[in-house]
């Protein structure tokens, strides 16, 4: 008998089952264990690159909370990196990419792809051997508008000002840029799919900041086109989008068939996002990171209006964005324990 994974039967629409939870950035910096090894590993993209350290930095969080995810550790920006435009990451500062040329980036070589990611895929491999039968692996991509804000600018921007004015300037040239990020997203979720990956996740973390036009533009047609591409494939692997600081586009994302999860961010309301997507797609989400830092009142305040709004639908347990490198531990395992007595005691699982 297969043994059930209660992510993937939230992800199939059972509200009856175990709550399943993980967090979002779950491997990561507020885990003396993750800064030993990243302290070793030198740089980060060879952290990346490195299967048998990534594929370890992915399980830790799993033994230490035993939450029912793993998600592959890895960054949105090896596609970048993979297509050939050169990625870095300064410690304090975060990424840095060479710059891209607007007027020409046929460079861009999504025929590299594969060849570049073989050691993200062998870190899926070599994960799954390392994981129980009831936990699941979560592969990802960020979404094609998320990575180009960071291709544009060449780092890490507030408001994602560089991407956005070029594509009011040269639209079609952006749109290039998109439907080749389109392109090598899919490509690099079926690797990771036919690697071994149970569910994959689409992060679009600066869709707020786009006009709601253009939202439409760059955020949710590459979305449904992704979609669309891995059920195609693949018709069994449960595909959750998130995309940040845009609650009303819910009801799109509502409609979208080939998506059966929608992450959403911490300053979603709640009742909202129920009416809008329960009975059609997985709610996933939404504790505040700074409630879980904080502990005490807001933690608590903060987990019971979640279990409260959600817990009688299919829902999976997350944050609303991901978690602080400065969360003490106890709070991560106050929180466990208390998802888990509330599952148990309304659901009996
Ligand atoms: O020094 C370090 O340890 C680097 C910190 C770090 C880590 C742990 C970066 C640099 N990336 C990651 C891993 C990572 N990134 C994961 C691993 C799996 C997990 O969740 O445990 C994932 C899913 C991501 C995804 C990611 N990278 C996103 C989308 C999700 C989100 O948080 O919004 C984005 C926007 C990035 C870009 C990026 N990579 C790293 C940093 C510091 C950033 C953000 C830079 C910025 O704020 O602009």
């Amino acid at each position: 008998m297969t043994v059930k994974k209660p992510l993937v039967q939230a992800l199939q629409g059972k509200s009856d089952c175990q709550i399943p939870l993980w967090m979002m950035r779950q491997a990561g910096r507020y885990l003396p264990e993750y800064k030993k090894l990243r302290a070793e590993a030198g740089d980060f993209l060879s952290l990346c690159y490195s299967p048998s350290l990534a594929a370890e930095v992915t399980l830790q969080p799993i033994r230490r909370f035993d939450f029912d995810a793993a998600i592959l550790f890895s960054d949105i920006l090896v596609v970048p990196d993979a297509l050939g435009q050169r990625v870095w990451f300064v410690t304090g500062e975060g990424p840095k990419l060479e710059p891209l040329d607007q007027n020409d980036f046929s460079g861009l070589d999504i025929g590299k792809i594969n060849s570049h990611l073989a050691p993200v895929f062998e870190t899926v491999s070599r994960v799954k051997d390392g994981l129980e039968d009831n936990k699941a692996l979560i592969g990802f991509c960020g979404a094609p508008w998320t990575v180009a804000t960071y291709m544009v600018a060449g780092e890490g921007t507030k408001e994602q000002a560089p991407a956005r004015l070029w594509a009011y300037q040269d639209e079609q040239a952006f749109s290039r840029l998109i439907d080749i990020l389109t392109e090598a997203s899919i490509i690099y979720l079926k690797g990771q799919i036919e690697a071994g990956v149970d569910v994959v996740q689409i992060f679009d973390s600066w869709a707020g900041s786009l006009a709601e036009n253009e939202r439409e533009k760059w955020c949710l047609e590459p979305l449904r086109k992704i979609s669309r591409a891995i059920k195609e494939a693949h018709p069994e692997i449960p595909i959750i989008g998130f995309l940040r600081g845009a609650p009303l586009v819910y009801q799109e994302m509502a409609k979208i068939a080939d998506i059966e999860g929608v992450g959403i961010d911490t300053a979603s309301d709640i009742d909202f996002a129920r009416e809008t997507l329960s009975g059609k797609k997985t709610i996933q989400g939404n504790l505040d990171p700074l409630a879980l830092l904080a502990g005490g009142d807001a933690l608590d305040e903060g987990i019971d209006r979640i279990l409260e709004g959600f817990g009688e639908t299919a829902f999976i347990f997350n944050l609303g964005h991901g978690i602080l490198p400065e969360t003490p531990i106890a709070h991560v395992e106050y929180l466990v324990a208390k998802v888990r007595a509330y599952s148990k005691a309304t659901r009996g699982a």
